[in-house]
């Protein structure tokens, strides 16, 4: 157990890169691989990792975060773990809404104050990887450092997406560049590993993990002008504090946008993922919902696909698709390159069978509907004959019922489409 550690977690400003899927809720509560939300992710690695004390901060709480966060994370009355949720509030001293990362963080350091520790382990929130924090926070510890960051080598295409920072030999950083433009690159390549050579990943970048010692903490946050920590704390800490720079190697994919979303999502399809859901030593938690099992009937057929539980699938071909929890697709349709979220509820016989006789629309996917490279969000109602067909050819847009993001179709949460509806 990890007693001198405390996450605090940055579950998102508004989260407008993930529009429409943050229309209705925070970012932390987006379902991701069909049975999870975004906030798992960062908290199931401080859990295998045990650090069993942390705080969500998020911009906008909603009810299914906090509804998620109540069911799934029970710890023992006789432990101390927890897990809080710190939504942006207005009081006399901070009355704006968090204005980036440190603001975040300064906003909610008298509830961080209540607590002892000596580590504050600083976390993004949207990002899919599987760590093991103890490591980071022991070689903190042992080089001396007042901060360490976790790195990662990346590509000249994606360096300008990051911060980007130079080691000396015994990896203490002493120099960092918040996202740089390309002409500034060739200053800021990295001595690598011969395996991250090899793939052409020559840049250090942040992953936006922290820690921080407490006073150090306490300090820089005391400071109300600095409002960001990639933009002005990183930076402005070089040459003044030891920031160490732990090296990783492993998945570690940002999601902040749909299309990162999208592929991070379906990447779980691949033969052997990059992300390991199946793995005993570094569990994924979420909230264990009682679910039958996932039926499927007629001459369906699967390929590269993950099925949460509880789905009723009939007669239908789903390839290189991820299909949430309690989703039900009709009679002969196809679903290829999708993220289907899955539904919070079913209906019971006879509601179904009133709403065909009254021409209502039920919940789920129904006969005969094509639908590619699209993300349908929860509880939507599609209608027979139904056509998704995402791809490049479609232009960005928004509606009430859809949005197009880089080709990918976003059906909004609830939306119903009547039959024959195409896009
Ligand atoms: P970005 O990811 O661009 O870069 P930012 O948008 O500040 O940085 O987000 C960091 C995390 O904090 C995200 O999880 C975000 O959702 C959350 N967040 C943002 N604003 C918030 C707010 N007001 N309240 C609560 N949470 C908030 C950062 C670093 C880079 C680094 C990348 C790695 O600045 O140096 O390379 O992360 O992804
Ligand atoms: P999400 O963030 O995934 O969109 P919600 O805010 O919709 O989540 O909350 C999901 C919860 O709402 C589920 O636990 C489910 O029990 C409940 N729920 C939503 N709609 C209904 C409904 N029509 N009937 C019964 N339960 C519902």
């Amino acid at each position: 157990m990890n007693n001198n550690t405390l996450a605090i977690i940055l579950g998102g400003g508004q989260g407008s890169r993930l529009a429409p899927l943050t229309e209705s809720r925070s970012k932390p509560a987006v379902p991701i691989a069909g049975k999870y939300r975004l906030v798992d992710i960062p908290i199931s690695n401080c859990i295998n990792s045990g650090i069993q004390r942390m705080f969500v901060l998020t911009q906008f709480n909603s009810a299914s975060l906090n509804q998620h966060i109540k069911n799934t994370y029970h710890f023992s009355t006789f432990s101390t773990a927890f897990v809080d949720i710190l939504a942006a509030e207005q009081t006399p001293e901070n009355p704006t809404w968090f204005q980036g990362t440190a603001d975040a963080v300064r906003q909610c350091m008298q509830h961080f104050m209540n607590h002892d520790f000596e580590y504050a382990l600083i976390l993004s929130g949207d990002q899919l990887y599987q760590m093991d924090f103890n490591h980071m926070i022991q070689e903190h510890m042992k080089s001396g450092a007042t901060i360490s960051i976790a790195t990662l080598p990346v590509t000249a295409k994606e360096a300008p997406e990051f911060g980007i920072l130079k080691t000396n030999d015994e990896n203490f950083i002493t120099s960092f560049i918040e996202k740089p433009a390309k002409d500034l690159l060739p200053q800021w390549t990295s001595e690598v590993s011969d395996e991250m050579n090899s793939e052409g990943r020559h840049y250090l970048a942040s992953m936006g993990i922290y820690i921080f010692n407490r006073d150090l903490l306490v300090e820089l946050m005391s400071n109300k002008e600095t409002k960001d920590f990639g933009k002005e704390i990183i930076p402005q800490s070089i040459g003044k504090q030891k920031i160490l720079s732990y090296q990783y190697e492993g998945y570690w994919t940002d999601i902040g946008n749909i299309d990162s979303f999208f592929e991070a999502n379906l990447g779980l399809t691949d033969d052997i993922p990059k992300f390991n859901l199946f793995d005993n030593s570094s569990k994924i938690y979420t909230r264990a919902r009682v679910l039958p099992p996932s039926k499927i009937t007629g001459a369906s057929s699967f390929d590269k696909s993950v099925v949460a539980e509880g789905c009723i699938i009939n007669s239908s071909k789903v390839e290189h698709s991820v299909i949430g929890i309690r989703s039900r697709i009709g009679k002969d349709c196809v679903i290829s390159n999708s993220y289907l979220m899955g539904n919070d509820f079913y209906q019971n016989l006879d509601e179904i069978s009133n709403n065909i006789g009254n021409d209502i629309i039920n919940i789920g996917i129904g006969e005969r509907c094509h639908i590619n490279n699209t993300i349908v969000d929860k509880n939507c109602r599609i209608g027979n004959d139904v056509h998704l067909i995402g791809g490049t050819h479609l232009q960005d847009t928004n509606t009430p019922l859809y949005t197009v993001k880089d080709g990918i179709i976003v059906v909004k949460k609830g939306a119903t489409l009547p039959d024959g509806f195409a896009v």
